[in-house]
Order: structure tokens, then C-alpha cells, then sequence
């Protein structure tokens, strides 16, 4: 960051300016693409070597998310969930990202030469930028995780990619909005914001304005290349921490707004005033353990390594325990690596276990001191009997239990 500041401050003072070159209709200049000839890598093992693919004897895949068929029967993906069970580290490739469309999709085909992205609604002066424009700014490169509101574990799951694979965390890359709004101008009474898809369902989600200004990203780059379709090449919005709803794929326009809008996407807020939906928006600190998880089978007893993922919509992970005795006793995980604001942490925690029957916990605290509930407390929370039958009405982030049998098969301590 330290090193943009003066490009930034440059780009910002000379901001007027440089507003009258993305007006719609300047022709931008082609960059990024090397224009001479260099030799290429043809033939059979192009896919290897050219564009490097993974060993034929790593299997690891994306899966159907809910039990429903993908493509279903009209041809359309929607939810595919994430291996976490294979996850190591903390940076989900991006061939194994979840991915999530509220209606389906067939991928909207864009060429990032023609599309654009449209700033208008209560601003001095709407600009629409093109992916070059966009390019040429000043740049931020964060760690964040995405999660879908329907992230939820269940009796019936059986593999933590069924409980929690519908959350990814990557590198994204591009632009903040801050940078974007400022060079347009916000009016004072821009205090909400609507951001729109470019596919025939429009993804539009109302967002308050304060995230806009705080940390939102318009992402060109994802793992250090640009956006893979799936997750709305080419320009996605950023919305760090808040649903998966709200990170806008294929992001075309963005108009800012005095109220809170009901769009397509905002129906899961129906019942919500302004204040509420803008707060329910946010993800609550959450951690699984990975390995060993669900289907996962311990070859006998000894040394284990226990090992989890942990993130908040709150801000960096600060603490993570594991529990090695059914919740009884819970013991400091260490973390591998920094926890980075709303992004994936990885934990470990050393185990030799005994070979007797046991449950396997974490629980996580973040940075605000917010503390990972059980399901027993998300229950009382919803005024709801805790029993056999009780499903998270909202997002869950409950405490994830995984049974551990005497011949090492571990399976949903749920079920
Ligand atoms: N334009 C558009 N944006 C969208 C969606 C969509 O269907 N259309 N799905 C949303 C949902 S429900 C989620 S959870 C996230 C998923 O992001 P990903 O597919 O990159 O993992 O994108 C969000 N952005
Ligand atoms: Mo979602």
C-alpha cells in the first residue's frame, strides 16, 4: 500500500482531469497484451505446459451443493461447492472456488474490450470505465473470503465440503470503489448504493454506502490472473465480509441511491428495515476443521496434525480453539500464517490420538471479540427448541462437532 500512496494522491489531485478521459465513448488504449510475435507451446501437452494443469493423480473437485443435480435439468449450474477437505494453506485455486448463482446460469460470454462499468444516480459526474481504465488506476491486492448464506451444516451432510464448501478465499486484485466514487462525486444524499450483474438475471443487491467507501473492491484480478468467469470475469465486486450475495458478478453498473432498494437479490432482507438489513449483511466469526473431517478415516492411532480454516465479517481471525475431548477441554490452535481482515485463516493444532472414541471441535474469536456460537446458542438467539429437528433459520456459523470411531472413521458429529 505504502508505495501507491503517491500515485494515488497524483491520481486523485489531477481527478477532475483525468474524469473527462473515461467519459462513455473515449476510445481507450489497448494495453496489457504484448503485441510481437513470441514463440508459442503447441500440441498435446499445451494444456500442461502452456496453461499448467495439476497432476493426473490429484482428484480433488467441486461438487453440487444441497444434493441438487448440476447441471439440473434445464441445462442451469447453481451452487457447487468448494473441497476443503483437501485444502491446504490458506489461497483456494481458483479451479476449485465455489461458485453460486441465485437463478442459474448459463455464463454470461463477455469480451472485456467491449464491457464497461456505468457509475451514475446520485453522483456530480456518472463515468463508465473500461477494463483498461480500470487497469491504469491505482490498484489494492487483498486476501478475502466470499461465503454463501446458504453455508450451512446439516444432520445429513457428511463431508465438510457438504457442511462448508460454500466458502472460497482468494487474492483478489483492482480497484477500490472508494477511488471510483470519489472520482464521480457522491452527493450527500447518496447513502445507499445498488450494484448490477450483466447476465439476464440481473444480480442486483442494495449495499450501504459507509461499505462502499470503506473497503469494497471493483476486482479485475483473482489469484494473480484475471477473474475466471465462474466468479464474473471480467469485473466482480468485493464486498468484504458481507454475504456472498452482495459480491456482484459480471459487475456492469453501480448507482447510488438515497434508500434501501428492493432488488432481485435483496429478497432474503424482505422482512428487514434499512438498519437491520445493512447489519444482517455481515458474516459472524465461523471455523471448521478440514482435516480430519467427515468421510475422512484415521489409518490407527499416533500423531495427527489437526487442521481448520477460521474467518470472520467481523476482521481478522484472533483466536482459534480446538477441542479434543467432545468440548470439554479447548486448547490455543496456532495459527500458519497472519489472519488477514475477512479472509480465510489456516489453524493447527498438534493431537496424538489414542485410539478411542472422540468428538473434534473448533471455536473462534475475532478481532471485535466476537465469539463463534454453538448450535444450542443460535437456537436461543431464534427462540427456537434445540432438538433433533432444529435447522439455522439465518446464517449459521455454529460450532462444527466431527465423531471420531474407534477403527479412525470420522463422520458428522451432527448426525
Ligand atoms: N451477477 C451475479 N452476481 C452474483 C451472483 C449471481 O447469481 N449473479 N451470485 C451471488 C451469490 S449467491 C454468491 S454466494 C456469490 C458467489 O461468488 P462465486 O461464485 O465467485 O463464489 O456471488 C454472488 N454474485
Ligand atoms: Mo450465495
Amino acid at each position: 500500500m505504502g508505495a501507491k500512496r503517491p500515485a494515488r494522491r497524483e491520481f486523485l489531485r489531477t481527478g477532475a482531469a483525468l474524469a473527462g478521459g473515461f467519459t462513455l465513448g473515449t476510445a481507450a488504449p489497448a494495453l496489457g497484451q504484448a503485441q510481437t510475435q513470441s514463440p508459442m507451446i503447441k500440441g498435446e501437452r499445451e494444456g500442461e505446459i502452456a496453461y499448467g494443469a495439476r497432476s493426473k493423480y490429484v482428484t480433488s473437485a467441486r461438487i453440487p451443493h444441497g444434493g441438487r443435480p448440476s447441471p439440473d435439468t434445464f441445462g442451469l449450474t447453481f451452487h457447487v461447492a468448494s473441497p476443503l477437505q483437501d485444502s491446504v494453506g490458506v489461497i483456494t485455486p481458483s479451479s476449485l472456488h465455489y461458485f453460486a448463482t441465485t437463478r442459474g446460469a448459463f455464463l454470461p460470454d463477455i469480451d472485456p474490450k467491449t464491457h464497461t462499468l456505468m457509475i451514475h444516480g446520485l453522483v456530480d459526474r456518472p463515468l463508465t470505465f473500461t477494463i483498461d481504465d480500470l487497469k491504469r488506476l491505482p490498484s489494492v491486492t487483498r486476501l478475502h473470503f466470499i461465503e454463501c448464506a446458504g453455508n450451512r451444516a446439516s444432520r445429513r451432510a457428511k463431508t465438510v465440503q457438504e457442511t462448508h464448501g460454500m466458502t472460497s478465499n482468494a487474492e483478489w486484485t483492482g480497484v477500490l470503489l472508494s477511488t471510483l466514487l470519489k472520482e464521480c462525486g457522491l452527493k450527500s444524499s447518496a447513502t445507499w448504493f445498488v450494484a448490477e450483474g450483466a447476465e439476464e438475471v440481473k444480480g442486483a443487491s442494495s449495499m450501504p454506502i459507509a461499505k462502499a467507501m470503506d473497503d469494497c473492491i471493483v476486482a479485475y484480478g483473482m489469484n494473480g490472473e484475471a477473474v475466471r468467469p465462474q466468479n464474473g470475469f471480467p469485473l466482480r465486486l468485493m464486498v468484504p465480509g458481507f454475504e456472498g450475495i452482495l459480491h456482484t458478478k459480471w459487475l456492469r453498473r453501480i448507482k447510488l441511491v438515497d434508500r434501501y432498494y428492493m432488488n432481485y437479490n435483496d429478497f432474503g432482507h424482505l422482512d428487514q428495515d434499512d438498519k437491520v438489513a445493512a447489519l444482517a449483511y455481515q458474516i459472524g466469526p465461523k471455523s471448521v476443521i478440514t482435516f480430519p473431517s467427515g468421510d475422512q478415516r484415521l489409518p490407527g492411532k499416533g500423531f495427527y496434525e489437526i487442521s481448520g480454516l477460521a474467518w470472520s465479517g467481523g476482521g481478522a481471525i484472533k483466536q482459534v480453539e480446538v477441542s479434543i475431548d467432545g468440548g470439554k477441554k479447548w486448547n490455543k490452535a496456532e495459527f500458519r500464517g497472519t489472519p488477514q481482515r475477512m479472509a480465510h485463516c489456516r489453524f493447527a493444532y498438534p493431537w496424538n490420538w489414542d485410539g478411542n472414541e472422540t468428538e473434534i471441535l473448533s471455536r473462534c474469536v475475532d478481532e471485535i471479540g466476537q465469539v463463534q456460537p454453538t448450535r444450542e446458542q443460535i437456537a436461543k438467539y431464534w427462540n427456537k427448541p434445540y432438538d433433533q429437528t432444529f435447522s439455522v433459520p439465518g446464517l449459521d456459523n455454529s460450532i462444527q462437532p466431527w465423531k471420531i470411531a474407534g477403527d479412525g472413521s470420522v463422520t458428522n458429529g451432527l448426525a
